[in-house]
């Protein structure tokens, strides 16, 4: 049985997901057993009253006051109790709790962003405290996007010009993954993220050290840092291997041949705009699937790339 339950679903990980998953067995089993029972009364009343001879005649019968009153209340009754449990678990799941620790959450074709109360950012990656509620205000730069966290059994559409919003409270440390769950386009499928969640004092550590965002660092370290942080790898290899996106290696000096049949020269002009706007010029046999990180990359961490593909030689 445990074997065929961590099939059905996977692990659950948030305070809400045992009230979940247990209305979906009970719905799951009660239409099991109707099911069956069902099956068996028709095999069997087509055994019992099958015509037994030429003059075997269908008795006319016009009603059965307490047959049909039953077979109405029961369902009556079951389907009275799905809709009050699931209409308390759907309020539980709405509604966040007062204290809820807040993170900004913003989707973008095809990446997720995490802003933190302290002016941190973490790209892909949603750090969480456990045993705490965390609501998380979401909102979209571009087209309708789904946040899905299967583990918590969350859900929601991440919306362009509105503000959205989901919580939850982590049950266990580790870590579950997310998806986007509205198709969004050509790479809406790499559009995954991992949620991790830590206790109380290593989430306060994870704070604390990725909050800097390197200014301190030799340019090149940082740009690095940023590359990393910004998912930038998820497109785009350091090592000449061709991902989504053009490599980096090498690539600082070169004349780029653009999809327009023009060709520009990779400089700090150049990797500027296609950081702020990536669609402005399209390199050839590639497609315009970067997501702007305008708002996201300021002048000196943009400075700071540079230097850190300068060094890819
Ligand atoms: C979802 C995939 C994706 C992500 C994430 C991404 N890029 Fe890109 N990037 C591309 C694609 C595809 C191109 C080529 C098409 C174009 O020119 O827009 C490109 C082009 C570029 C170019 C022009 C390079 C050339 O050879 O023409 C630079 C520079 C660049 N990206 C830097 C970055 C940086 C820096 C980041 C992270 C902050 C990043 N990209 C994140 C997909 C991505
Ligand atoms: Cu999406």
């Amino acid at each position: 049985m445990n074997r065929l339950i961590e099939y059905m679903l996977p692990p659950a990980k948030s305070t809400i997901a045992g009230e979940t998953d247990a209305l979906f067995y009970f719905i799951n089993v009660t239409s099991f057993i109707l099911l069956f029972g069902i099956t068996v009364a028709i095999i069997y009343f087509a055994w019992k009253y099958k015509r037994k001879s030429e003059d075997d005649v269908t008795p006319v019968i016009s009603h059965n006051n307490k047959l049909e009153i039953t077979w109405s209340v029961i369902p009556l009754i079951l389907v009275i109790i799905v809709f009050g449990w699931g209409y308390n678990t759907y309020m539980k799941k709405i509604t966040p709790p007062s204290d809820a620790y807040e993170i900004r959450v913003v989707g973008k074709s095809w990446l997720w962003e995490f802003h933190y109360a302290n002016g941190n950012v973490s790209v892909n990656e949603l750090h969480v405290p456990v045993n705490r509620p965390v609501k998380l205000i979401m909102s979209s730069d571009d087209v309708i996007h789904s946040l899905y966290i299967p583990d918590f059994r969350v859900k929601m559409d991440v919306l362009p010009n509105r503000y959205t919003q989901l919580w939850f409270e982590a049950t266990e440390v580790g870590e579950s993954i997310i998806y986007c769950t509205e198709y969004c386009g050509t790479a809406h499928s790499n559009m995954l993220a991992t949620t991790f969640v830590h206790t109380q004092e290593d989430f306060e550590t994870w704070l604390e050290t990725s909050a800097g965002d390197g200014e301190d660092m030799e340019p090149a370290e940082r740009g690095e840092m940023l590359v990393q942080r910004n998912a930038c790898m998820t497109c785009h290899s350091d090592d000449g291997t061709r991902l989504v996106g053009p490599t980096f290696q090498g690539a600082w000096g070169s004349d780029v041949p653009l999809e327009s049949g023009e060709t520009v020269v990779y400089d700090e002009n150049y990797v500027r705009e296609s950081i702020l706007e990536p669609g402005a010029k399209i390199h050839e046999g590639f497609q315009n699937v970067m997501p702007s990180y305008a708002g996201t990359l300021d002048d000196r961490q943009i400075d700071a790339i540079i230097e850190y593909i300068k060094t890819l030689q």
